[in-house]
């Protein structure tokens, strides 16, 4: 572990100054300059001697200067008074939720208040900390986020075999000779589900010192430009093509578990589950050649040092678990799983599951506690798949939802099914929307509470550091003071949370963010929880802040309130201008597994079983026109398209199709082209006919039989104030998408793969 000596950036305007910042807006996490004069920004840099950014930004990064500036950024809660959305004070708006939610819990129980959660949560401290403990205060059946658009599969499959949601391995790349990245962009995606900026200068370190770099996509991505081999694949076929590999591993004796093998068990049952998917039956499902499918396992089993990583391409589709599962079974079998240069687990300061506990051993995870009323979905990792919340609003009868509060997310535009949401919010009782802008979402809303500037909240990340390539501790203070009576989105959590528990809209917050940590710290402590409470309380710190000097002290580098004196505490961090390294990743197993058998359990039984299905699909036809989504450098997810410095340049929302299919379907490069939905749900009759429109970029970059169009567009509705955005409205991808179609174990949503067809408009 090395401390930085504090230093300064030098300022290159004169009577600027230079605050460090971390950048919110994506996995990357990386650290920032901030250079601001008279409260405004001047410029926006890579933080050069960030310990683990090392100077990367990307355009997102300057684009906080325009988050910061954009004055369709709320700024003051809104109420809703005689159908329209109206400015209103904060207390206005506390007891306007007081009033109309109340009732609704005491009439129709608990389960009638969903709560919906998204993205920027994984980015906020406050808001990931306060919203669980709004979500046990109210204490709802009905919990979404997008996690069931994304990564589910991946904690799902991780939860099974390690024993915790969040245990997920990821690539060592600074010491990989060879990396076959499967559904990933990282040279868009700035990384997911590994944290990792500067994907490209390590891609091309990797590449110089003789690896290899193969990437499999039904699109020739950015990734795949800067890569030594591409291999387009139909989408969806991940399961089949990982199938076959693991099947060749094992057929040409290449299995080898190393120091794994006392650890792991199942490896026998995994060999039976994939005896029926040799390279040749798949290859044609695939559309990559069986021989193509033995070098790619051939050379992952006999590089010393190497890897697979895999993303969003292998969550977001019908056998989204079993793929996520099948690439730790090839790295771990390949003997790369927990080795350096290979699939390795993070060991972050605060926070992680995986290092709290009695090491080795726990209880592991458990899913399907509850189902949703109407499709039966089961509940995983707490929540039930963002996919049934229309029906679980339109469906009348007891359980049924009657409110929403949304945080930082917009479904009506990133859940498939867009438009049927969107009807359904305008039947609910009562919604309260956080948020930052008056979106597509939020527009239905109550009341609506507006989060701060990004450069005005302190900012530690306590999910990424879980997922990173390398281990770290950085935080930074807010560049600007918070606008006076703006209160920080976790006091206005709290300040709901208190409603909620009928403590009324003036409840002293800070009393109950006392009482909130008094209960954490005797769960945590024990009888050692008043010599803990007197630390804390000595720091003079409150909410978010005081509950990561607890996590990083009790973490596996921290101080332990004394016991190591040279341990992590938040004054430690604090005192690093650009962050603490924590070195590179070590292997962790056995100590961070959480399984009851105290091993990895390569075969868990859901995984087995439904090979089944997969081996039925395997028999079936693919569809002959499939739709996949895009992400681009400028954009995220869907709200970042209000910003002037991304917004400009050419248009981003085109459907991409191979010269072929264009010419078979009649369409011409620029012209526009109607997007449906082959086999459309009933409820959306109106917009499945109807479907969207998107103008024709032709490219071989697409496979044929694959159309691509990027996610997060379609800013033309009514009621919102996204004024950038809306002069270039881009279609809703989501508005084709079939919010019925889910992998079955995890929930979460088919994205990819799913049949269109395109015709001309
Ligand atoms: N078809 C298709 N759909 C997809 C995807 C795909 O690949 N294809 N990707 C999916 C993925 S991976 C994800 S993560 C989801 C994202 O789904 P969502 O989380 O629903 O969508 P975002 O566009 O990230 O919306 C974030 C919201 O948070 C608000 N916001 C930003 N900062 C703050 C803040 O500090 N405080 C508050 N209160 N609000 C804030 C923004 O204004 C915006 O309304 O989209 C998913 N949808
Ligand atoms: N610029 C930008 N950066 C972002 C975001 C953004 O919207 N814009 N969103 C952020 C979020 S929330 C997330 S979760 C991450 C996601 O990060 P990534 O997972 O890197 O996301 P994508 O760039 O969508 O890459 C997914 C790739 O999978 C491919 N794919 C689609 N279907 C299939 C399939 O069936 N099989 C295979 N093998 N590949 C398939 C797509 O063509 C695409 O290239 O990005 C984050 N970063
Ligand atoms: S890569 Fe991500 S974290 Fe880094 S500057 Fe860009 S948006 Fe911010
Ligand atoms: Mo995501």
């Amino acid at each position: 572990m090395t401390a930085p000596t504090p230093s300064t950036s030098p300022a290159a305007v004169t009577g600027a100054e230079t605050r460090y910042r971390i950048c919110p807006l994506c996995e990357a996490c990386c650290g920032l300059d901030v250079q601001v004069a008279d409260g405004r920004v001047i410029a926006i840099r890579g933080r050069a001697d960030d310990v683990f950014s090392h100077g990367y930004i990307c355009p997102k990064g300057y684009a906080l200067k325009d988050l910061h500036e954009d004055p369709d950024r709320l700024r003051q809660p809104l109420v809703r008074r005689e159908g329209q959305l109206q400015p209103a004070t904060w207390d206005e708006a506390f007891e306007e939720i007081e009033r109309r939610l109340l009732p609704i819990i005491e009439q129709h129980g608990r389960d009638a208040v969903a709560l919906s959660v998204g993205n920027p949560t994984a980015h906020k401290l406050g808001l990931l900390l306060y919203f669980a403990r709004l979500a046990r205060a109210v204490g709802s059946k009905n919990v979404f986020s997008a996690s069931t658009l994304d990564q589910m599969p991946k904690q799902l499959a991780s939860g099974w075999m390690y024993g915790s949601w969040l245990s997920v391995a990821v690539p060592d790349i600074e010491r990989s000779d060879f990396m076959l990245i499967i559904g990933a962009n990282p040279m868009a995606s700035n990384g997911s589900l590994w944290t990792v900026p500067d994907f490209r200068g390590k891609a091309k370190a990797l590449r110089a010192r003789g690896g290899r770099l193969v990437v499999i996509d039904p699109r020739r991505t950015e990734t795949a430009a800067v890569a030594d081999a591409h291999h387009p694949i139909r989408p969806g076929a991940d399961v089949f093509l990982l199938a076959a590999m693991v099947h060749t591993v094992f057929a040409e004796g290449l299995a080898r578990l190393g120091r794994l093998a006392e650890w792991t068990v199942g490896v026998d049952e995994v060999r039976a589950a994939v005896a029926e998917f040799p390279p040749e039956a798949v290859a044609a499902r695939c559309g990559i050649p069986a021989d193509t499918i033995r070098a790619l396992a051939r050379e992952l089993a006999t590089t010393e040092r190497a890897c697979v990583y895999a993303r969003i391409g292998t969550c977001t589709q019908e056998f989204g678990t079993l793929s996520s599962w099948l690439v730790d079974v090839l790295n771990l079998i390949t003997g790369h799983l927990d080795e350096p240069g290979g699939a390795m687990f993070p060991h972050a300061a605060a926070f992680a599951p995986n290092t709290q506990g009695a090491p080795g051993v726990g209880r592991g995870i458990v899913t399907g506690r509850h189902s949703s009323r109407v499709s039966g979905a089961p509940e995983v990792m707490g929540e039930l798949p963002i996919t049934v919340m229309a029906e679980e609003i339109e469906t009348p009868g007891p359980g049924q939802i009657r409110a929403l509060i949304t945080l930082a997310c917009n479904p009506v535009l990133s859940a498939p099914g867009g438009p049927r949401l969107a009807r359904a919010l305008d039947t609910l009782d009562f919604m309260v929307s956080f948020d930052i802008y008056l979106n597509e979402t939020s527009r239905h809303a109550d009341v609506v509470l507006p989060g701060m500037s990004p450069l005005e909240d302190e900012h530690y990340d306590a999910t990424f550091p879980q997922f990173s390539f390398r281990n770290h501790a950085r935080y930074s203070e807010p560049v600007f003071p918070p606008t006076p009576g703006h209160p920080p989105e976790w006091q206005n959590l709290l300040r709901l949370n208190a409603i909620v528990r009928g403590l009324g809209a003036r409840a002293d917050v800070l009393a109950l963010d006392d009482q909130l940590l008094e209960q954490d710290v005797t769960r945590l402590a024990g009888a050692q929880a008043p010599a803990v409470l007197a630390a804390l309380a000595a720091s003079g710190r409150r909410g978010p802040d005081r509950l990561l000097d607890l996590a990083l002290r009790t973490g596996p580098h921290g101080d332990l309130f004394g016991l190591k004196p040279s341990g992590l505490n938040l004054d430690k961090v604090k005192a690093a201008p650009a962050g603490i390294d924590l070195g590179p990743l070590a292997p962790r197993v056995p100590e961070m597994l959480r399984t009851p058998s105290g091993r990895i359990e390569l075969a868990p039984a859901a995984c087995l079983q439904d090979m089944a299905r997969a081996r039925a699909r395997l028999a079936e036809p693919a569809p002959e026109l499939v739709i996949i989504g895009r992400r681009e450098v400028r954009s995220n997810n869907s709200w970042m398209h209000n910003l002037p410095t991304l917004a400009k340049g050419p248009e981003r929302c085109t459907l991409m199709i191979h010269p072929d299919d264009a010419r078979r379907l009649g369409l011409a490069e620029g012209a526009l082209a109607r997007i449906r939905a082959a086999a459309p749900p009933a409820q959306r009759a109106g917009d499945a006919v109807e479907g969207v429109t998107a103008p024709v970029a032709i490219t071989t970059d697409v496979m044929p039989g694959v159309v691509s169009l990027p996610h997060g567009w379609g800013h033309d509705l009514p009621d919102t104030r996204l004024r950038v955005a809306a002069e270039r409205p881009g279609a809703n991808l989501n508005a084709v998408l079939d919010e019925r179609l889910r992998d079955p174990l995890s929930g979460n949503a088919v994205l990819s793969g799913v049949a269109v067809t395109v015709t001309p408009a």
